[in-house]
Order: structure tokens, then C-alpha cells, then sequence
């Protein structure tokens, strides 16, 4: 029995058939985009008349654009052909220099071999160092994220350029020695005029400059930047393509047709330790990723050598043979010769070997590979740069460590460092360098005078783009920031009503976002949390940014505070995406640099989805000297109450302690806010430091007070004494933070009233600082041991304070701790900590509290316990006050419960 598939067409149909093509063929010949037009209105007809059409998300396995298609060159292929040669010998000799120079320092040599000409013919022909807006004004140009490990090519033509001198080359990944080094990898913090984007952490370069080139179009569509044509570029290895950051926002770049953004994926086929999908075609599979998300795919599989070979086969024979190899196949032919290639490629059908037949082996083995011909990469740019209504991606098939001989599109060669004097020989002749042998076999570096042909040809394209890239460089600051006067609203206190530091801090910003200046340059960011920080005013007041307006009428609209969707909406509401969220907030604190615009971004998010989910783009946002405030909410691991172990967050504080450029901050109250609000803006904006704010707020409503007299300078270097103590028979310190400032006020009030103990209580708004500080004095102190000792500011602000110390927050013991080494009496820490360590859990504060050891009751006993160690109040009093404050010595331990 036959199935209904099985049943061929009808013989009859075969000339209908015919007809049909025939008639296609006249519409293609007329005009390729009517035939597109035809064949899209055809699928909707057949799916109408229930036919199933099946959708071609992959297309047949040769170069998008056909040769009859292609643009002519318009460069000097001769020259642009030397100049890649010199770069090429220039990368590869830093690398081999500095590795037998010094053993182990790394770098790489075939990453850029197979990435040289989809780099030159962008930088001689696309890459433009300014643009032209429509109002005829000069704006910067386009912006260009490079694949990280890469680098070498890239110091190598800025050093024919005469940019950099080859003392500097000389020193690569030496950065620090008496003459200035180059970086290993693409680091705006150490080569500040040269880089903008760090990118060599796989993954969140690609994710990064999606969301630029969106912030590009938000600034646009906001008339905070005039609209040009400019593009973000972004270069990336095929094996890149595995991390979920390279291709987890795809969809947004099609969703806001981004025709302003263009990914160039190097597919060289490998990765680090081999083939990158040796059973499949990674080509394949990206153009099926990003076609399906909506991308314009271009493909670059093949070079010009292979059109005639095409041109010449009427069977279909050679695309059917390509369409049977996978991508291993196509590695081990690049790794062997030419007469491999023709027994196992060409070899299985007599047809093809016929066709090849008056090819020499080495005619054979020297057929490129699309990413490796100007042509098809000029033609391929093109057609993405004039692309409209979408971003698009350039899938370039290249061969991993192209030239190198014997280390050629080996599993290894990404770990090739150094090449042998045999192969450095071999380089020269095979890309025909005009160096002397032994010079060759030392690896020199080579640059022909300034006056060469093919430095002027370079120059000249440079000169014609605009000038150097890349290039980094920040205008001269004319930010005025608003005093503290304008905070007054934040500093005066809440008159009684019980608030929280978020909906203080809410309130200031929409302050702010009033501000007559600066107002506009704000920048607030959201993963789908606005409600959880009662933002809805927020939105009401600026909108929420959609490229395309609102195109609905929204169920609330006749609500005040109605979803308001604007086309020039200033809140990034970026859906559930703390990863794109960061990516937003990298692009808006970097635009004081890249787009010339101080925009201020706070990016507002649950603290436990913060650091530990996106750590590394933080990282790399700081490299990039990021500016703006990181706002944790919902911080803390007791003040958040009841949802338990996943939301609690009683670490972050910690984390961003790790990274040099974060300033942190856990206020308690919103006065406190509000000065480290004023004075980051300052110093970022119209100081011009390089750093960013991470200020923890909290859900726990309480009346705030005002700002007492003479707290500033205690606030913003981390402690300040907020309420004395009475007298008593003996004395402790108390340190609080954000909320549990609170709690220590209740401790203070206990300890004074049941116990006869006197305590000072301080709020310690960042113990990070206050270490930063400590370490920085005590390292002046040790390299200056003649010169009278230097006093932390910790130990400056305790001043002659008495006592034990009882530190408590909503994060772990280690957060105190950090300050250890400078409180010591008499051979003794004088320091005891309380706080959140071990997994949260679901409960409300008052016994998330009592299980942490962070309520009144726990630091009153705490402050008892110490007194008691000390000599100051008898063991009795202190196990006796355990028991009357309601404490089970015998609880289990919170940090292993
Ligand atoms: C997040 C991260 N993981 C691992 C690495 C180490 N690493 C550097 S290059 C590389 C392989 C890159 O392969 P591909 O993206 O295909 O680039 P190619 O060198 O082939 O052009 C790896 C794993 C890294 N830099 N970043
Ligand atoms: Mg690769």
C-alpha cells in the first residue's frame, strides 16, 4: 500500500511544472524583489488553502548573494592585499616575540589569521570614525566591538598607522614596565583612549551591543542625539555563539528593528579545544537562529574561486557534495592538501572530479573560503549596511589560523603561540612579504615608511571614514550637579508617616527626573519590577520607552496611573532580563564616552537577581569605566519576608566589594540616600570619576528622620555616631545598617533600660569604604615607616568611643569583619558580628530576625555576652539576659540550618 506521500506527481504536472518556474524566472530576471514579494504572497495563499509550506528558516548551503549580484570592488585590491599581509605578519610576530621572550605570556595567533580580511575590508571601506547627521552636523561614528582575543590584529595596523611605535608593540601584555604596554584583550580601563567595549569574556560583547545599538535608537527617539546612520559592529567567534548571553537577545534586535546593529559571526568552524560543530554545520544552525528571530542573514560561505567551479556544474552535483559534509569535514580538508581534498571532496562523484581536472592540487587547496575574499565580505557589508527594517548578520565561513602552515585549522591552534623558524620562512613567501629570511626567522616587526604606497593607501581610507578607530575619548566635563538644596524634599525627613528607603528613593528620582537640566538625562531601568518598587508614577509621569509607540489602547487608560507606552518614554522597562537590563545600563553609564551624552542610569532591580546572575557583565561594565547607580532592592535577607531562600539576598554587598570601581552603600535612612545620591552625581558626572553606585534599598516602612547636623561627611565615608548613649554601668558601640539600624536602636533602648548599659549607636553605611579607606592608609603607613602613622577613618570617627563592638546587618558576618584588623584592643578584636549567613527562608521579619540573630534582643545579648568576656558585668547578669530576653541559647545555628 502506498501512502499518499509516496505517490509521485502526476507525469502531466511535470510541464505545468515548467511553466510555472519559467514564469518565476521572468519576474526574477525583471526584479529579484518582486519574485521575493511573489513568493511570500504564494506561502500566505497556500496557507490559507490549508497546503502545508513548510518554512525555509535554513537555506541551501552557498552564499546568500549570488555573483551575478555582486558590487564591484571599489578598492585597490593589490595594496589592501599587502597591507593585510603586513598586519597579519605584525600580529603574529607580537604574539612569537613576547612568547619567547617570555615563556607563558600568552596571546593569539589564529584567531585573528582567520578574521584579517573581515576586519580590513571593514576598516578600508565601512567602519566610519564620524558620521554626518540629517542636519548636516558631525556626530560620532559608528561603534565597533571587536572579538577580544583578536587584539593583536588590531595593535598591529594601528602600529602601521605610526599610532603606536614599535616599542609599544614590543611591549604586548607587558603592561607594567617603564615604557606604557598594549592589553592583552579589548580593556577601556587600561588603554582609556584606545578602547571602548571589553568583550573578551564570550558572550557579553554580542549581548552588549544589542542593547547599544536599542539606547542608540532610544537616545534618538528621545532628540537626546541627532539621528544618523552610524552602526554598532559586532565581531564574534562562532564558538562564542554557544554562550546563552551572544544569542539570548536576539529577538530584541528584530522586536525594535535595530537596522542600525550588525553581527559579523567568524565562522572558522573551531573553538578553543576543537570543531565548534564537527557532526553539523554551525552556519546552519545560526542562520536558522537568527533568521527565525528575524534577522537579515547573509552568508558568506564561498570565495570567487569557487563561482566558476559552480558556474560550470549543471548537476547540482557540487552543492549537493558541500551539503553532505559537515563542519569536521570541511576542518580536516583546510588541515590537509589539496590532493586529499581531491580524492575525499572532489572524489566522490566522477562528475566532480572531471571538474576539477584542470586544477593543479595546490590550485585546489588554495580555493578560499568566503570570509577570506574582499569581494564577498564588501558585498556582504553592503547589503547589511543599506539593510532596512531589521539588524543583520554576516555568517562568515573562515579557516581557524589561515597561513599558518602546519598549525593551520589544527584542534590545537588556538593554543599556538609560537611558530618555528621554518614557518615564520614559510609566512613571508606565502603572503609574498618583502622580508629578508633572517630577519623573518627573528620575527621582526615590519613597517614600510610613512610614505609607502600601502601606508598611504591606509591613511587615505582612514582619512576618508572619518580617522582612527578604535578610539576612545570622553569630552571635557560641563555637568553641573544639583546641590544638596535640591535633595531638601529627602533630607527633611518624612514627618512621622512610616516610609521605606524605596519609595524614598522613588520619590527622589522622579525628582530628578523633573529636574530642569539633568531631568531629562536620566536614565531609569527596570526588569519587570516597576510595581515591586512602586514606579507606576514613574511611568505615568515619563512613559515607558516603545520605539513604536502605543499601538493598543491600554485596558487602564482611564486610570491615572495607566501603562503608558510613549515612542520617546524615558523608562527602559526591559521585561524579565536582568542580563538585558545590565546591558541597558552598560551602554547608557558608557554614553558620557561613546555618544558624548552624560546620561544617568539607575537600574532598579531585586538585589538577589543582581550581582550573583549578571557578576561578569558588572565586571566588565566597570572595565568599560561605567557610570551610574545600581539600585538592589528588596534588599536584605530578613527585610524581605516571606519568599524564602531563592529572593533573600543577604550577600551582595559582598560581591560588589569585589570590583574595584563600585562604590556601595546600605542606608538606612532616606536623608542618607539622598547624600550619596548628590554626591555620586557629582563626582561621576561633574567630576568625572570613573566609578558606579551599588545603594541597597529596603521594603520596610518605618519614619524617617532628618538629616541631623554635620552627618555628610560620615555618610558618604561610611559611619557616623547616630544617637549617643545615656550613662551606664559599662559601655559598648553598636554599629547598624540599612534597616537594622533599627533594631539597634531597640538594642540601644533595651540595654539601657533593663540592663544599665550604655551603648552609642552608629550607622555604618558601607563598611567597603570604610575598608577601602583603612587599607589605602595603612598601605602609606608601611611604605613610609620614618613619617608619623596615618589614622583610618574608622578610627578617626571612633575617636576615644569605649567598648566592645556589636555590628549588625542584614548581610553576612564577613560584611563587618572586613573591618577586623583596625579595631584590636589589648591584643583582642574588639568587634562582634551578627548577621545573615546560611539559605533564607519564608517567614515574616520578626522571626526571620529572631533565626538570624539580627532583632534587638540577639544584639542586646550579644552586647551582654562580650561585656561579660571582657570583665566588665558578670557571666551571670549576661546568661541571665539571655534567658529574660526570650533567647534559646541551644537554637540551631542558622548559618548551617
Ligand atoms: C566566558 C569565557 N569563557 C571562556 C573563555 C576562554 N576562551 C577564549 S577564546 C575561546 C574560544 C573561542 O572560540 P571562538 O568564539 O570560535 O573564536 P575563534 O578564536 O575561533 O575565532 C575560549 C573558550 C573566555 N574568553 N570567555
Ligand atoms: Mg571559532
Amino acid at each position: 500500500m502506498t501512502t499518499k506521500t509516496e505517490v509521485a506527481p502526476k507525469a502531466d504536472f511535470s510541464a505545468e511544472m515548467a511553466e510555472w518556474i519559467e514564469a518565476f524566472d521572468e519576474v526574477v530576471a525583471e526584479e529579484w524583489e518582486n519574485a521575493a514579494e511573489l513568493l511570500k504572497v504564494l506561502r500566505q495563499r497556500g496557507r490559507e488553502a490549508g497546503v502545508p509550506v513548510a518554512s525555509d528558516l535554513i537555506t541551501p548551503f552557498q552564499n546568500t548573494i549570488p555573483k551575478y549580484e555582486e558590487a564591484p570592488y571599489p578598492g585597490d585590491r593589490n595594496l589592501e592585499r599587502r597591507v593585510e599581509a603586513l598586519i597579519r605578519w605584525n600580529a603574529m610576530a607580537m604574539v612569537h616575540r613576547q612568547n619567547k621572550k617570555d615563556p607563558g605570556i600568552g596571546g593569539h595567533i589564529s584567531t585573528y589569521s582567520s578574521l584579517a580580511t573581515l576586519q580590513e575590508v571593514g576598516y578600508n571601506h565601512f567602519f566610519r570614525a564620524k558620521c554626518i547627521a540629517e542636519d548636516g552636523s558631525e556626530q560620532p561614528g559608528d561603534l565597533l566591538y571587536h572579538q577580544g582575543h583578536a587584539s593583536p590584529g588590531i595593535y598591529a595596523r594601528s602600529y602601521l598607522l605610526g599610532r603606536f611605535d614599535e616599542d609599544r608593540l614590543a611591549n604586548f601584555r607587558h603592561e607594567l614596565r617603564d615604557t606604557p604596554g598594549l592589553s592583552s584583550y579589548p580593556h577601556p580601563w587600561l588603554m582609556s583612549d584606545f578602547w571602548n567595549f571589553p568583550t573578551v569574556s564570550m558572550g557579553i560583547g554580542p549581548l552588549n551591543a544589542i542593547y547599544q545599538a536599542r539606547f542608540m535608537r532610544y537616545l534618538e527617539n528621545r532628540n537626546l542625539i541627532k539621528k544618523t546612520d552610524r552602526k554598532v559592529w559586532a565581531f564574534l567567534g562562532d564558538g562564542e555563539t554557544d554562550e546563552v548571553e551572544t544569542l539570548g537577545a536576539v529577538s530584541l534586535g528584530a522586536r525594535e528593528k535595530l537596522d542600525n546593529l550588525i553581527f559579523v559571526v567568524n565562522c572558522n568552524l573551531q573553538r578553543l579545544d576543537g570543531p565548534v560543530r564537527g557532526n553539523k554545520r554551525i552556519i546552519d544552525e545560526l542562520e536558522g537562529v537568527f533568521r527565525g528571530a528575524g534577522w537579515n542573514v547573509i552568508k558568506v560561505i564561498w570565495g570567487s574561486d569557487w563561482d566558476e567551479l559552480f558556474a560550470r556544474d549543471h548537476s547540482g552535483l557540487l552543492l549537493r557534495r558541500m551539503e553532505e559534509c559537515v563542519d569536521g569535514d570541511f576542518q580536516t580538508y583546510k588541515a590537509k592538501d589539496g590532493a586529499f581534498l581531491r580524492k575525499n571532496f572532489f572524489g566522490k562523484y566522477p562528475e566532480l572530479l572531471e571538474l576539477v581536472k584542470d586544477y593543479t592540487d595546490d590550485q585546489l587547496i588554495h580555493m578560499r573560503r568566503g570570509g577570506h575574499d574582499p569581494v564577498k565580505v564588501y558585498n556582504a557589508y553592503k547589503r547589511a549596511v543599506e539593510h532596512k527594517g531589521g539588524p543583520s548578520v554576516v555568517l562568515a565561513m573562515t579557516v581557524k589560523g589561515f597561513g599558518l602552515g602546519s598549525a593551520q585549522a589544527r584542534n590545537a591552534t588556538h593554543s599556538e603561540k609560537k611558530l618555528t623558524d621554518e614557518a615564520l620562512a614559510a609566512f613571508v613567501t606565502s603572503f609574498d612579504m618583502p622580508i629578508p629570511v633572517e630577519q623573518a626567522k627573528a620575527a621582526a616587526f615590519y613597517r614600510p615608511p610613512q610614505d609607502s604606497p600601502e601606508i598611504k593607501y591606509m591613511q587615505e581610507r582612514r582619512a576618508a571614514l572619518g580617522g582612527y578607530l578604535p578610539k576612545r575619548s570622553t569630552p571635557e566635563a560641563t555637568f553641573k550637579a544639583p546641590a544638596l538644596d535640591f535633595y531638601k524634599e529627602w533630607t527633611s525627613g518624612s514627618a512621622g508617616r512610616e516610609v521605606s528607603t524605596t519609595m524614598g528613593f522613588v520619590s527622589m528620582l522622579r525628582g530628578l527626573l523633573k529636574h530642569p537640566e539633568i531631568g531629562k538625562l536620566v536614565v531609569p531601568i527596570v526588569p519587570d519590577e516597576g510595581r515591586t518598587f512602586g514606579l507606576e508614577s514613574a511611568i505615568r509621569q515619563v512613559g515607558i520607552y516603545a520605539p513604536e509607540g502605543q499601538r493598543y489602547t491600554p485596558h487602564d487608560k482611564d486610570m491615572l496611573l495607566y501603562y503608558r507606552e510613549e515612542q520617546d518614554g524615558q523608562i527602559l522597562e526591559e521585561g524579565i532580563t536582568e542580563a538585558g537590563s545590565m546591558a541597558s545600563f552598560t551602554a547608557a553609564g558608557q554614553a558620557f564616552s561613546t555618544l558624548k551624552v552624560p546620561t544617568i542610569p539607575f537600574f532598579m532591580y531585586y538585589s538577589m537577581f543582581g550581582f550573583q546572575r549578571v557578576g561578569d557583565m558588572i565586571w566588565a561594565a566597570a572595565d568599560a569605566r561605567c557610570k551610574g547607580f545600581l539600585m538592589g532592592g528588596t534588599a536584605g535577607r530578613t527585610t524581605l519576608l516571606g519568599e524564602g531562600l531563592q529572593h533573600q539576598d543577604g550577600h551582595s554587598h559582598l560581591l560588589f566589594s569585589t570590583v574595584p570601581t563600585s562604590i556601595t552603600y546600605d542606608p538606612a535612612y532616606v536623608y542618607e540616600m539622598a547624600v550619596i545620591v548628590q554626591d555620586g552625581i557629582r563626582r561621576m558626572y561633574e567630576l568625572g570619576e570613573d566609578h558606579f553606585y551599588y545603594i541597597t534599598m529596603y521594603n520596610e516602612d518605618y519614619p524617617m528622620p532628618a538629616m541631623p547636623e554635620g552627618v555628610q561627611e560620615g555618610i558618604l565615608r561610611g559611619i557616623y555616631k547616630f544617637r549617643a548613649a545615656e550613662k551606664g554601668e559599662a559601655t559598648v558601640q553598636l554599629f547598624g545598617s540599612g534597616t537594622i539600624l533599627n533594631e539597634v536602636l531597640r538594642a540601644q533602648q533595651l540595654l539601657a533600660e533593663k540592663f544599665n548599659i550604655a551603648a552609642d549607636v552608629w550607622s555604618v553605611t558601607s563598611y567597603t569604604e570604610l575598608r577601602r579607606d583603612a587599607i589605602a592608609i595603612d598601605r602609606w603607613n608601611r611604605l613610609h615607616p620614618a613619617n608619623t602613622e596615618k589614622k583610618p577613618y574608622i578610627l578617626e570617627a571612633l575617636g576615644s568611643a569605649k567598648g566592645p563592638i556589636v555590628a549588625a546587618s542584614d548581610y553576612m558576618k564577613s560584611l563587618p569583619d572586613v573591618l577586623a584588623p583596625w579595631l584590636q584592643e589589648n591584643g583582642k578584636c574588639r568587634l562582634v558580628t551578627l548577621g545573615t549567613d546560611g539559605f533564607g527562608r519564608s517567614d515574616n521579619r520578626e522571626h526571620l530576625r529572631r533565626h538570624f540573630e539580627i532583632d534587638a534582643e540577639s544584639i542586646a545579648a550579644a552586647a551582654l555576652s562580650r561585656l561579660a568576656r571582657d570583665g566588665k558585668i558578670k557571666p551571670k547578669k549576661a546568661q541571665d539576659a539571655i534567658a529574660e530576653l526570650g533567647l534559646n541559647p541551644e537554637a540551631k545555628d542558622p548559618a548551617r540550618a
